[in-house]
């Protein structure tokens, strides 16, 4: 397939058509996914995810351009699943991002949910292999921490950067639960604002109580994203944790889990979509809804033979 080659080439044009298709679930699709797989797998994947408005679009654009210096390609994610369309994402992402587009060595995309959450995360990890197989070096996806997909969007990433800033109130509480787990990097974000110290301490004693810490302590860092200060040890430590991971090999136990999870989901979304159409072209119970009202049959029998009927 000519797209799948010039995706590979790094051609511009044909990366956005892939992951559109992809997006769209359109058949041809898998067709150049299939393809494509042999060349994915070289691309570091960093997520970075916290509350709205935390800065994690600005720390984004500054990490980025730190890597750019360091002579690095970069794909960026920008997820948004409020927004049904990505053309809605793309505006709020964008403007903090805009000279980051003009780069040729960077690639930045936006998306947000067509259909169900289950089509968002099929869409991210094609799209995550479609920017891979072309040839950036790190691949950027960026959540807000708020619901449960998007955090298992992010914590599919090598590097998860959890944002927090000062100032929200209860601070640490205000960071969803199960989102200090996934943590390999902690980065207190404003620290122009008063009480991000408070916010780093409060981290660190929160991890210290973490019982299921491995050999990897995540580090704390303050940062200023909108001045550009902090960024260079963030980047730092994106690469120490790289390190430890590859070393320890746990890079690969990550990366087999998340292929095992995908395979799982895929399954899954096929199965799921299958059902649904038998279920929607056949009534099986259609038939029957007066006898359950009338209390002379029960769902849950119904329930029990659909399933038979339709495993059969
Ligand atoms: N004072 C201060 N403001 C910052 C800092 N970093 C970012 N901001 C501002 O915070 C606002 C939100 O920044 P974004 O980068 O859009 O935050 P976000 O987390 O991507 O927001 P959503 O994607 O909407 O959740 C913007 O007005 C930024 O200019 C910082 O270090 N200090
Ligand atoms: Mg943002």
């Amino acid at each position: 397939m000519d797209l799948v080659q010039k995706v590979i080439e790094g051609q511009r044009p044909a990366i956005a058509r892939m992951i559109t298709l992809a997006e769209n679930e359109a058949p041809e699709a898998t067709q150049a996914l299939r393809q494509l797989y042999p060349s994915t797998g070289r691309a570091y994947i960093v997520g970075i995810t916290g509350p709205p408005g935390a800065g994690k679009s600005t720390l984004t654009d500054k990490l980025v351009k730190e890597l750019r210096k360091r002579g690095k390609t970069v794909g960026i994610i920008a997820i948004d699943p409020t927004s049904p369309f990505t053309g809605g994402a793309i505006l709020g992402d964008r403007i903090r991002m805009s000279d980051l587009a003009l780069d040729d060595g960077v690639f930045i995309r936006s998306m947000g949910t067509r259909g169900s959450l289950g089509g968002l995360s099929k869409a991210t990890s094609a799209a995550i292999k479609i920017l891979d197989a072309a040839g950036f070096d790190y691949i950027f996806i960026e959540t807000v921490g708020v619901g449960q997909s998007e955090v298992d969007i992010v914590k599919t990433a090598d590097t998860v950067i959890v944002v927090s800033v000062p100032g929200l109130g209860d601070d640490i509480q205000a960071i969803k639960a199960g989102i200090l787990e996934i943590g390999d990097l902690f980065v207190v974000n404003k620290a122009d604002r008063e009480g991000a110290e408070r916010v780093v301490i409060e981290l660190n004693q929160m991890l210290e109580l973490n019982p299921n810490m491995g050999a990897w302590y995540p580090p704390v860092l303050k940062a200023i994203a909108s001045q550009n200060k902090g960024i260079e040890e963030i980047v730092e430590n994106i690469n120490k944790h790289a390190d430890f991971l590859q070393e320890s090999g746990e890079l690969m136990q990550r990366r087999k889990e998340r292929l095992s999870n995908e395979i799982f989901d895929l399954i899954l979304r096929q199965v799921s979509f299958r059902i649904t159409s038998k279920l929607k072209e056949e009534n099986f119970w259609e038939q029957e809804l007066d006898q359950i009202l009338a209390k002379e049959k029960n769902p849950y029998d119904i329930v029990q033979r659909v399933i038979k009927e339709i495993l059969a």
